[in-house]
């Protein structure tokens, strides 16, 4: 059976999340130029100011592009930025069919990337493994619609939910796979905040040294000591919403907060979390002199209880990986 046109927006896919965390403020996109013989050549965007998914598939497929068709996971570009419109691009290339994942929300693109190939002569379909599409560019499309970064709060705790015995000490509650998972997700991000009393208590490097990929930009609320290891880092201070659009318009797409307790209980109780990722190792403090994962007063009573959608559970050795999105407000079902 020949691959179908959503086995080629797998393939481009694939491609994009290759790049991730690489490419801000620009979104992750892949491309597959399938030639009329069948043969696929895939792109993803570079780091700016570098090319386009589209212009890097083009460029592999060369000659064998005219009369193929491109498999895009975002609509293309029909505006001169830092690079030339990708409608052109596909154009000159004599590709004769455009299949689109998703339309950018992008003010400078918004329909008009499809408009533009339309009326060229070219066919163009939109929402191919859109869902799949959706998921991946989540947080691209969260910083376009809102003008700030798709927040994701890590958190790690034992099984009751405690991170340091009473005295402080907390090292390590999670164990080597889930450092790594966590190494990972530095490296799909764009920056990380954390509080600053995270960084006297800790001194975190908040780098990826575990795992191959590029080191995130890093931001404390509040101020960082001459000497820590978070440096070089941005100070920030100010309410959070205000936060969230600075970092936004720092380009910042994809956020991870990795504590404290603290500024987890501020970000949350502001309603300001995107994704929950709680890493929960099997351990129990027993006692209620533990830290807690948030601080700072909770719901009142069971109807204000924060109730979440749960998305994955994951094993990572010993530990377990628990996903969460907001889902709807209140305790009882
Ligand atoms: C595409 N393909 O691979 C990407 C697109 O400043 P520029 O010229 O790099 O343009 C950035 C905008 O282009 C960005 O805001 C988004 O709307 C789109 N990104 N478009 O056709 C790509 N990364
Ligand atoms: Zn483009």
């Amino acid at each position: 059976m020949p691959a179908s046109d959503r086995d080629h927006m797998l393939a481009a896919i694939a491609s994009a999340d290759r790049v991730r965390g690489s490419t801000a403020p620009n979104p992750w996109v892949g491309c597959a130029i399938v030639a009329a013989d069948g043969a696929r050549f895939t792109g993803a965007t570079e780091p700016p100011p570098g090319r386009h998914a589209e212009v890097v598939a083009l460029e592999a497929a060369s000659g064998a592009a005219r009369g193929s068709t491109a498999y895009v996971t975002l609509e293309p570009c029909s505006h001169h930025g830092r690079t030339g419109p990708c409608t052109d691009a596909l154009m000159a290339a004599g590709v004769e069919r455009v299949v689109v994942g998703t339309l950018d929300p992008d003010e400078k693109v918004n329909g008009r990337g499809v408009a533009a190939l339309r009326s060229a002569g070219i066919e163009v379909s939109v929402g191919t493994a859109e869902d799949l599409v959706l998921d991946q560019l989540g947080p691209y499309l969260h910083h376009r619609t809102t003008g700030r970064p798709f927040v994701t709060l890590k958190l790690a705790a034992s099984i009751d939910g405690r991170t340091a015995a009473p005295d402080g000490s907390s090292r390590w509650i999670t164990g080597e796979a889930a450092r790594t998972d966590v190494h990972r997700m530095r490296a799909r991000c764009d920056a990380i905040l954390v509080g600053a009393g995270t960084v006297r208590v800790d001194d975190p490097a908040l780098d990826v040294r575990h795992v191959e990929g590029t080191n995130p930009r890093r931001y404390v609320l509040g101020s960082v000591p001459s000497d820590a290891r978070v440096r070089p880092c941005t100070e920030l201070s100010g309410p959070l919403p205000e936060v969230l659009d600075r970092l936004g318009a720092d380009g910042v797409i994809d956020l991870l907060v990795e504590g404290g307790a603290r500024v987890a209980h501020d970000l949350h109780s502001a309603g300001l979390v995107d994704r929950y990722v709680v890493y929960l190792a099997p351990m129990l403090f027993a006692g209620d002199d533990a830290h807690p994962m948030f601080v700072g007063a909770g719901a009142s009573n069971i109807s204000q209880v924060w109730r979440g959608r749960l998305v994955e559970v994951t094993t990572l050795g010993e530990d377990i990986r628990v996903t969460l999105e907001p889902g709807r407000r209140g305790g009882a079902r």
